[in-house]
């Protein structure tokens, strides 16, 4: 927001929170402003808002946002996930802020918020991504704890299940739940959620954009197989002249699109938020064919620097949850082209 409008508000009394809705000629400006990818991201957004309300750093909320979703033994993205085909669960995640830093980790196990791992990478290294074992090591090293290498009752279920049929495909991920929030506890029982990744975008008070995404990857992968969410400008990309963009879906095809920084890019082309990821959505359709995109799922969102968001996905069932004010924080159903 400009500085002298926001001095003059605050000098009347009005908080940073009431700003969140005046108007621009662009239209409703809102910022702060939070969004996240599925259900859980309802609760995502508080911990974020929280951040973000009491005039915090958009990083910060991006960070501590998504940890609630990796602490949640119940949920589809953690230590309470579902594992790779062998049985063990392994993470990914990346982080990056308003200044074009940016950290991630990959394959990374028993550590319960990968996250933060990837910030420390970002902020204590010279490089951009750990994998296996050395991002392991340097978690360890940083302090993080080595949590027991055990499935959560959910998970277990769900692989002992998978393992009938060892069946190695692609799913759609769909939250069938759609537009219903909040996230509720035991989904992999009913088969309501079968995704795998929060991804992040944030603008605060000052204006400054950052983004994250954590996830354990695609359900029963190939050991050692990496997705789009820890590659920065597939999963996730930031920047802080333009906006900020993440993905979740099936990640191959995130990657091959470069998706966010498609994304990102098609709004500096002046696109808003909403068409630029449909735009990134009709390339992987383009590139992928039609029918072979039928049986797949990717879904963007983003937000601009104007503190417009939208999302995009290439069939029905995805859904992102929108957060900008103490009493709006909802989920919205993404719009799709198949
Ligand atoms: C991946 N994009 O590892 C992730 C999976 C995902 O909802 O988003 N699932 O490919």
């Amino acid at each position: 927001m400009e500085r002298r409008k926001f001095l003059t508000l605050s000098s009347l009394g009005i908080s940073a929170l009431s700003l969140s809705s005046f108007k621009s000629a662009k239209g409703t400006l809102r910022r702060p402003l939070v969004i996240s990818t599925w259900d859980a991201g309802i609760e995502a957004n508080k911990a974020a808002w929280k951040v973000l309300r009491g005039g915090g750093r958009a990083l910060d909320a991006v960070e501590q946002g998504v940890m609630v979703t990796e602490s949640s033994q119940n949920c589809c993205v953690g230590l309470g996930a579902n594992p790779d085909r062998d049985g063990i669960v392994t993470l990914d995640a990346c982080i990056m802020d308003e200044l074009g830093n940016c950290g991630s980790v990959g394959a990374i196990e028993r550590i319960k918020h990968p996250i933060s791992v990837a910030r420390r990478v970002m902020e204590k290294t010279p490089h951009v991504m750990l994998v296996g074992q050395g991002a392991q090591q340097f978690a360890v090293e940083e302090g993080f704890p080595l949590e027991e290498q055990k499935l959560s009752p959910d998970a277990k279920r769900s692989y002992e299940n998978w393992l009938k049929k060892n069946e190695y495909k692609p799913v759609i991920n769909i939250e069938k739940t759609q537009g219903h929030g909040p996230f509720a506890p035991n989904k992999l029982d009913t088969g309501e959620w079968n995704h795998d990744t929060i991804g992040m975008v944030a603008i605060d008070a000052n204006g400054n954009l950052s983004g994250s995404c954590t996830t354990s990857g695609a359900g029963f992968k190939m050991r050692g197989r990496l997705g789009d969410s820890p590659i920065i400008g597939a999963g996730l990309f930031v920047d802080n002249e333009i906006g900020a963009a993440t993905a979740t879906g099936q990640g191959e095809d995130v990657i091959r699109i470069c998706g966010t920084h498609l994304v990102v890019e098609l709004m500096r082309q002046g696109l808003s938020p909403e068409n630029a990821c449909k735009k990134a959505v009709e390339r992987i359709i383009k590139v992928k064919g039609t029918e072979k995109s039928k049986q797949i799922q990717v879904g963007f969102i983003a937000i601009n620097k104007q503190g417009e968001y939208g999302g995009y996905c290439i069939q029905k069932g995805f859904n992102f949850a929108v957060c900008y004010a103490d009493d709006k924080n909802f989920m919205e159903d993404g719009k799709y082209i198949l």
